[in-house]
């Protein structure tokens, strides 16, 4: 009996575990078209560390159709969009060193998925943030809001 009721919290503690890493961890996928599988992704504040892995389920590569996740304030896209498209390929489009990057995934073509984790250190709570693509031309069209709840 002692045995079935520690089990029985084992049980709980491992799906209260789960339900937790719901939040922290983002599987987005995207194809040959401007879109992201979702336009919104909201984090947990309870996260150390958030992960998102991206999946691009298209045909075409990165020269052609790269895509990335890239993490700015809301305010710095335009700008940073713009300074990472002379960045080149070589650096995912984001210019080395931005500061404005909380974070960046690499670009990715047909077929392929990346994965990176950042620090929830790096979010305040009072700004509104975004994540884009910054392959040259996507972030008009592929872009979403991220929020910490
Ligand atoms: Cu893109």
């Amino acid at each position: 009996m002692k045995i079935f009721i520690q089990l029985a919290f084992a049980f709980v503690f491992v799906t209260m575990s789960l339900v937790a890493d719901a939040s922290c961890d983002f599987q987005i996928s995207v194809g040959d078209n401007l879109k992201f599988s979702q336009d919104k992704i909201v984090a947990s504040k309870t996260c150390e560390t958030i992960t998102i892995t991206l999946r691009h389920e298209g045909k075409l590569s990165k020269n052609m159709m790269g895509h990335n996740w890239v993490l700015t304030s809301a305010e710095d896209v335009s700008a940073v969009a713009t300074d990472g498209m002379s960045a080149g390929l070589n650096n995912q489009y984001v210019k080395p060193g931005d500061s404005r990057v909380i974070a960046f995934s690499d670009m990715i073509g047909g077929g392929e998925e990346t994965s990176m984790s950042f620090s929830i250190d790096k979010i305040a709570l009072d700004t509104e943030y975004i994540f884009f693509c910054s392959f040259p031309g996507h972030f008009y069209a592929m872009r979403g809001v991220f929020e910490l709840a």
